[in-house]
């Protein structure tokens, strides 16, 4: 069901998550408005993310429950686990740099996927249409 090509088209509240993130602001608001889009590719319990933005393009792959690494665009890295409850993709990420946790779901709301992020108490979520 997550499988597909997802274009962002809004995001709430995702310029005070990348603030407690540590993120500047001129950076934030280029992130705000990144094109992003997201290839998904589900087989099993293998995914294969392509990832592109005005930022950069990158192909991801991860196992459910098996721990990988992944560089956010601006040089952070993180290493972390996704599962599956139900229909829900749930991640744990530490950052390797600071040791804190951010938590992040993507699940399919309405035909629309939802990434919801959590870091250090602040909430946000990016929405995408199927392209
Ligand atoms: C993937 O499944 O796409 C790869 C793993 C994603 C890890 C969690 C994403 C965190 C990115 C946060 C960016 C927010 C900028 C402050």
């Amino acid at each position: 069901a997550l499988n597909g090509t997802w274009k962002n088209d809004r995001n709430e509240n995702y310029d005070k998550f990348m603030e407690q993130m540590g993120i500047n602001m001129v950076k934030r608001k280029l992130a705000e408005h990144d094109n992003l889009k997201l290839i998904i590719e589900q087989n099993g319990d293998k995914f294969t993310i392509k990832e592109s933005s005005n930022f950069r393009t990158k192909d991801v792959e991860f196992t459910l429950g098996v721990q990988f690494e992944y560089t956010m665009a601006d040089g952070t890295d993180l290493t972390g686990t996704w599962v599956m409850e139900g229909e829900t993709l749930k991640g744990t990420f530490n950052r390797k740099d600071n040791g804190k946790i951010l938590t992040t779901t993507r699940s399919v709301v309405g035909g629309e996927l939802v990434q919801c992020y959590n870091y250090e108490g602040v909430d946000a979520k990016r929405i995408f249409k199927k392209a």
